[in-house]
């Protein structure tokens, strides 16, 4: 196998193992690559040939299927190969063989660089893409941008016409996050500032994890008047602030911390745990049998929820179970007993004037956005150091899984705005990104003029489609961690660095330093 994907890869060079450091073994590796180059000539096909709808979800389905912690399951890959070539040969007579990865994997180490930029981000731009439709929602230009990257992944070389594009995927994941935040909102409101206990009361409950706002709902729906609690994990706690998701009393909190932890956190939990997306980690025998999943994420010999959303399964388990005796007195990772959400850019936006008069004033001096994704490195403590130093007199906006370092941290508050806001889910960062622009539409400079600071930590491949997002805007001075992508090769690096004056994080200490100095 070959995989060097995500944050944690082996060595920071990539795992080459019979197993990664995920999980995912090596056949797996194998079948997704596969999966991959399937695409790939898929893309091809549908240049002359007459892709659908149908078409259009395969591609979503196939890049989701691929990011890390989605899918461990080899039934299910070569199954929807097998579907993305019989869709190949449905829209295009012609006769493919498809795209072989280990050309990409052998490639010039900047060329692989560059498609692996490219690759990766329309993986994470592909779950995006999915949530959105799946309430509905598409846009034709990201649409046809997925076909347009795969192709030049297949066949482009020219290192300057791939930086073009490492850009315009930026850019169009810039569309797509504008498309999920407005089917979220328009499904279920303006995020409102919500404060969400750790806490799990007594009784049957069901933890559910992952992005998918659209399964949340429907599941709430069908625990109506059941007796059964709803707890978010991870990336799915943003879902609080929704005025049309905390409107059900069975909504009570938030279950655990970061992803990383789930395998101590669910040993011997009273209850099912539903994976709507990814994180899910290899499943310890201590919980196996509670454990659900749906849409793209599959693992061998779980129960999958199917495309006909019927949760029964899931609500019986929880009834099965029965939850704990007596309400469970949880904490965040700093022994926090809440943690508050909601912070995205329509609530911050309405503070805009009090904000800007409190900077006018000198009362805000810095704003940071400490987030992104989490990960079990032991270097990730860099993150919760940094939000502890900190100044007072800074605003933090906080967004995706990585906040869980942070979010249960008492920073106080300034002038009643506390200092700690949650813009929500990875895909928020489109709500940072609106509030930024408000901001310096206000001051009449542009955004790398404000006193703002992004010190993003990454881990998967949404990570990477929000980051050239970023660059795509001409962002600078990013700090990022907790390692640089192994598939970032030099030559790459040096373009970026120079163009974009991308750093590494270093110390928390010598880091402030230079960004307060
Ligand atoms: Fe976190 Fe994992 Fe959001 Fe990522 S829960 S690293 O999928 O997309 O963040
Ligand atoms: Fe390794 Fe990450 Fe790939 Fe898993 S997804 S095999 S940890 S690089």
């Amino acid at each position: 196998m070959f995989c060097f994907q995500c944050q944690q890869t082996a060595h920071n060079t990539g795992c080459d193992g019979k197993v990664g450091v995920c999980g995912k073994k090596a056949d797996t590796a194998v079948y997704q690559d596969e999966l991959i180059g399937a695409l790939i000539t898929l893309a091809n096909a549908a240049e002359n040939g007459s892709s659908t709808e149908k078409t259009d979800m395969l591609i979503l389905k196939g890049l989701f299927t691929t990011i890390t912690n989605v899918n461990f399951n080899n039934v299910t890959i070569k199954q929807l190969t097998e579907e993305i070539h019989i869709e190949r040969n449905r829209i295009n007579s012609q006769k493919f063989d498809d795209y072989d990865m280990k050309k990409l994997w052998n490639d010039h180490e900047d060329i692989r660089s560059l498609k692996s930029l490219i690759l990766f981000g329309i993986k994470g731009m592909a779950a995006y893409a999915y949530h959105a439709q799946a309430l509905g929602k598409t846009d034709s230009e990201v649409t046809s941008f997925f076909y347009k990257a795969l192709r030049a992944i297949g066949s482009e070389n020219d290192p300057e016409k791939l930086l073009g594009l490492v850009l315009e995927t930026g850019n169009v994941n810039l569309k797509c996050m504008a498309l999920l935040d407005a089917a979220n909102t328009d499904a279920y409101g303006d995020p409102v500032p919500t404060e969400v206990p750790l806490t799990i009361e007594k009784g049957p409950f069901i933890v559910v994890s992952g992005h998918d706002l659209h399964d949340m709902k429907l599941l709430l729906e069908q625990t109506k008047d059941k007796g059964v609690n709803i707890y978010t994990h991870s990336e799915m706690l943003p879902a609080h602030g929704y005025p049309k998701l905390k409107a059900y009393p069975q909504l009570k909190g938030n279950f655990g911390t970061g992803w990383q932890n789930q395998q101590t956190e669910f040993h011997n939990i009273p209850a099912p745990i539903l994976f709507t997306t990814n994180c899910i980690m290899p499943v310890r025998q201590s919980y196996c049998d509670r454990v659900f999943t749906t849409s793209i994420v599959s693992y061998p010999e779980l129960v999958h929820i199917g495309d006909d959303k019927d949760f029964t399964p899931v609500i019986e388990k929880a009834i099965e179970c029965g939850g704990y005796d007596e309400d469970r007195e949880m904490t965040g990772m700093n022994g926090g007993h809440t943690v508050t959400t909601g912070f995205a850019h329509n609530a911050v936006l309405s503070n805009a004037e009090k904000i800007i008069s409190l900077v006018k004033e000198g009362r805000i001096k810095h704003f940071f956005l400490i987030g992104g994704c989490d990960g079990a490195s032991p270097s990730r403590s860099y993150y919760s150091d940094f939000a502890r130093l900190t100044p007072p007199d800074s605003l933090i906006l906080t967004l995706a899984c990585g906040k869980y370092r942070i979010n249960d941290m008492d920073l106080g508050t300034i002038d009643g705005i506390p200092r700690i806001l949650d813009c929500g889910q990875c895909n928020d960062a489109y709500s940072a990104i609106k509030i930024a622009i408000a901001l310096a539409e206000a001051f009449d400079c542009g955004v790398n003029d404000l006193p703002l600071t992004l010190v993003l930590s990454w881990y998967e491949q949404k990570a990477v489609c929000i980051l050239l997002t970023l660059l795509s805007l001409g962002i600078k001075n990013i700090y990022l961690g907790p390692t640089l992508p192994a598939f970032v090769s030099k030559g790459v690096l040096d373009v970026l660095v120079d163009k974009f004056q991308l750093t590494p994080i270093s110390t928390p200490e010598e880091d402030i330093k230079k960004i307060l100095g």
